[in-house]
């Protein structure tokens, strides 16, 4: 017999856990007392509010391609998972939240601390379930690391109710029958959507591109989610197809490769978007269409028929329609197709991608670097940071004017380069999530980036850094703004800067009083010597540096605009 607590954490250790990301509280005392005995085998960090618990794991499980786990108590503690678990559901990011309960006997009292974690957090998840009695225990965390990691991932809640935390059972799962079911089920309903065709639609695909005389490649997330970064480069230049990223996308492909022009969006590069606005075919790998790559559906890749890799098949014709849909895993995928794809020089169609990155590298990208006095610029920043600390960076980047910068500058060859949320763009993101990513990835060099607002939406985890020695280098990004805000006022609202101008506090002191190393640097003249204190620094740095207070991001593709009406400035 063993207690449900134990259960549970065997359960975790059984499925390859090492790392905890969590905070106690009144539910969760009895998993949190049998944790104590379980120092050897389970590592717990204790964050400072459990949204960087979720983030943390989020990062961990970016950077390790492993399942993030964390655990937060009933009621509030569980309420603060709900942001951290959607943003994980939007970016497909495999997660285990573990969340307490009250007795299952009190459900629906309003006991103390109760909230419906279930009927929140549905909508969020893949998976949520309530265990309520400790014979569930086992067969319900193999289930649930399943669905997390099964197809497109994402996360998992677990409500633990205190009975069952302290319940008693000697049920034993046999894992490798359940698994084998689970993924047995899994792969009927993939074929049965396939169909009996689907060794042709591989070969039409193949003929679709080798046939085109202007095609591209779009790669998003899903090419690092099934590591087919390799398979992808062969893909592109075996078939010599220009090849170019989604946000989640950036770091798939080697951005040293002649064929690699950038990316897409928003405010992505301006060549990736003209040549889809120009593609005759478009492959697009595991990326799903979202709005901010699209602009205005109609007229998106107006002369492209698209073939969709997909490996979820309810991304297939939601915001547009592709005239073939590949349902299931990138890798697979791209090594079906390989064998026959054909080499076609398409010169005209390179010298059109590398016509327009010569202008913006000509006529954009200086004025980004250099400014127009001696503050500095976000993308001289990135740029500094990608060629300063080059194969072995991971850039977490949070959201707004210096996650666009980011995305702009950072010149990535190696996979895990790159996190940042996308999906739902959840201001706070960095700092937890890169204290998750260092926990996974401790041999590379994690630089948060964020800007004054984010920071300050989450800057409590500097305690954990404290307390567990955490060496990431944080990048703060100052404008004294709500950047990304203040320039949608000024393009589209009058610059009517309603609340978007923030009175900081004095970053420094902040740094000072969690024991971390500080610099500010304050100018163009101070960048050298900011950015060599931080590399030779031990353990965590937090550099700060005041970058123009009103530089816009461009290019832009203004919302519900054609891509074709990319604005290369103001
Ligand atoms: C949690 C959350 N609240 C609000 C927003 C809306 N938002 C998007 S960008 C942005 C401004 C970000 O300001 P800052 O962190 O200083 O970055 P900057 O754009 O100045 O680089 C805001 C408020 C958001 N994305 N997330
Ligand atoms: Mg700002």
């Amino acid at each position: 017999m063993l207690k449900g607590t134990e259960i549970l954490l065997n359960s975790l250790i059984n499925e390859g856990v090492k790392t905890i990301f969590g905070y106690p509280g009144g539910a969760i005392m009895p998993l949190y007392d049998t944790l104590y005995s379980y120092s050897n085998k389970l590592n717990h960090i204790l964050v400072r509010h459990e949204q960087g618990a979720v983030h943390a794991a989020q990062g961990y499980a970016r950077s390790t391609g492993r399942v993030g786990v964390c655990f937060a108590t009933a009621g509030p503690g569980a309420t603060n998972f709900i942001t951290g678990i959607t943003d994980a559901r939007m970016d497909n990011t495999p997660l285990i939240c573990i969340t307490a309960q009250v007795n299952s006997d009190r459900l629906g009292t309003d006991f103390f601390q109760e909230a419906d974690i279930i009927g929140l957090s549905i909508p969020i998840t893949k998976w949520s379930y309530q265990i309520t009695n400790a014979d569930e225990i086992e067969r319900t965390i193999i289930k649930a690391f399943y669905i997390a990691r099964e197809g497109r991932p994402g996360p998992v809640l677990i409500s633990f109710t205190r009975n069952a935390q302290l319940g008693m059972s000697n049920i034993l799962v046999n894992r490798r029958t359940l698994l084998n079911q689970m993924t047995k089920n899994s792969l009927n309903m993939r074929n049965s959507f396939r169909g009996k065709n689907f060794s042709e639609k591989i070969i039409t695909a193949c003929n679709m591109l080798n046939n085109a005389k202007k095609p591209l490649i779009i790669a998003g997330q899903g090419v690092l989610l099934s590591h087919a970064e390799l398979l992808l480069s062969q893909m592109s230049i075996i078939s010599n197809i220009p090849t170019v990223t989604t946000l989640l996308g950036l770091s798939s492909f080697d951005s040293k490769f002649k064929n690699y022009y950038g990316n897409v969006g928003m405010h992505g590069h301006l060549a990736p978007n003209a040549l889809t606005q120009e593609a005759d075919v478009i492959l697009a790998v595991g990326m799903r269409f979202s709005d901010r790559v699209i602009g205005k559906t109609e007229d998106y890749a107006p002369n492209a028929k698209i073939i969709h890799i997909e490996i979820d098949k309810a991304q297939f014709n939601i915001n547009i329609n592709s005239q073939l849909q590949l349902l299931g895993d990138a890798s697979e995928i791209i090594k079906s197709m390989l064998p026959f794809m054909k080499y076609y020089k398409r010169d005209s169609w390179f010298e059109y991608a590398n016509s327009i990155k010569r202008h913006e590298e000509k006529d954009i990208i200086p004025k980004q670097l250099n400014g127009s006095n001696m503050q500095i610029t976000m993308g001289s920043i990135i740029k500094k940071l990608s060629d300063e600390f080059n194969d072995n960076l991971t850039l977490v980047a949070d959201v707004g004017q210096n996650q666009m910068f980011s995305a702009r500058f950072a010149k990535l060859s190696h996979p895990l380069g790159w996190i940042t949320s996308g999906g739902l763009g959840t201001m706070g993101f960095a700092l937890p999530a890169a204290i998750g990513a260092k926990l996974g990835c401790p041999n590379r060099t994690i630089v948060a980036i964020m800007g004054d607002g984010g920071f300050q939406m989450n800057m409590q985890e500097l305690g954990t850094i404290k307390q567990n020695k955490i060496d990431i280098k944080i990048v703060l990004l100052n404008n004294s703004y709500l950047g990304m805000v203040r320039q949608w006022q000024e393009m589209f609202f009058n610059s009517r800067y309603s609340f978007t101008n923030l009175v900081n506090p004095n970053f420094g002191e902040i740094a000072q009083a969690y024991n971390i190393n500080y610099f500010k640097i304050k100018n163009k003249g101070e960048l050298n010597e900011g950015i060599n204190k931080m590399k030779n620094s031990k353990g965590a740095f937090f550099l700060e540096v005041d970058v123009e207070e009103q530089e816009n991001v461009f290019p832009m593709i203004a919302p519900n605009s054609s891509v074709s009406d990319i604005l290369e400035s103001q």
